[in-house]
């Protein structure tokens, strides 16, 4: 028996905008966590949430310390989990951090941060995915078009929208390097893209993602009803966001680096099955099937 997908996309039809089907907030503890009823409405508005000052400037700078070490430590070994900008050797991402690194294993536990994360999607949450984007200085390239929500869901088997990211910048965001853009609102909507999905799209995808790019007149619809936001702020800020809010970021060709850590909780009832494209699962470094659920106080 065939599998229902309740969010085709890559599966040869045309591109379109389908309709939601899942809650942005689940109201069971929405009244519970460190998250006020105005931050929730936002969110659920918006798609996406912006704390300053989540973490303080000591806290921000050790972990912007364990971020320019970690690619040293990793890249001689060729490890997959480092992501090089496409034509040159700069390291663009490095997945699976809390894996990797005692310093974020211990950050994706930050209470008040997987709270708000349990107060959004009303259940106790796991790790789906951590990497630290580094945006590198002159030669950062950019971040298209894209909802997470539809690559999880077609390479990874993530079945419904219940997962929120948290981008955490480790340096100031400005106008000038390449910040995170998104599009309020465009959460409410499925966007459903053209083509297939190659086989190993991943070793392409996360240095330029070329499949799962939504449609241009689609795009344009979504900024026409909800504008574009960036949020700039010093290190230690942090978005709230969505997986299914329309994102993407320009290239930095400033000499101040835009680096962020970007974490993904997952619902625990929200567990990945098998990949909606029919493919072999992406590797665990860049999508976890450890459901352990983390736990709360930690
Ligand atoms: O493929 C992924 O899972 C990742 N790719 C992008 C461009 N953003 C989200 C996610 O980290
Ligand atoms: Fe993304």
């Amino acid at each position: 028996m065939t599998r229902h997908d309740p969010y085709p996309s890559r599966t040869g039809g045309r591109a379109q905008m389908l309709p939601r089907k899942d809650p942005v907030v689940c109201s069971t503890r929405s009244s519970e966590g460190p998250l006020s009823p105005s931050g929730i409405e936002a969110f659920e508005r918006d798609g996406f949430l912006v704390i300053d000052g989540f973490f303080d400037p000591a806290e921000t700078r050790s972990l912007q310390q364990e971020a320019s070490r970690l690619p040293e430590t990793l890249a001689d070994s060729r490890a997959p989990e480092v992501i090089f900008e496409p034509g040159g050797g700069a390291v663009r991402s490095v997945f699976a951090i809390h894996r990797s690194s005692t310093t974020f294993a211990k950050l994706v536990t930050t209470s008040r941060l997987v709270e708000a994360v349990m107060q959004i999607l009303g259940s106790e949450v796991y790790v789906h995915q951590s990497r630290i984007n580094y945006k590198p200085a002159f030669r950062g390239r950019e971040f298209y078009w894209h909802s997470d929500f539809e690559t999880w869901h077609v390479e990874d088997g993530m079945p419904r929208m219940r997962a929120v990211s948290v981008s955490l910048n480790l340096r100031e965001n400005s106008a000038h390097n390449g910040p995170l853009m998104l599009v309020p609102g465009s959460h409410k909507h499925y966007i459903s893209c053209e083509g297939h999905t190659p086989e190993r799209n991943y070793e392409k995808s996360l240095r330029e993602q070329v499949c799962g790019v939504p449609e241009m007149s689609i795009l344009e619809d979504l900024v026409e009803r909800g504008g574009i936001v960036a949020p700039l702020g010093p290190p230690g800020s942090v978005v709230l966001f969505d997986c299914n809010t329309m994102h993407g970021s320009n290239g930095n060709i400033t000499p101040w680096p835009r680096s962020n850590v970007f974490l993904v909780y997952n619902s625990v009832e929200n567990a990945l099955e098998a990949p909606y494209s029919g493919q072999q699962p992406r590797p665990e470094y860049i999508a976890s099937r450890d459901f352990t659920p983390i736990p709360a106080g930690a």
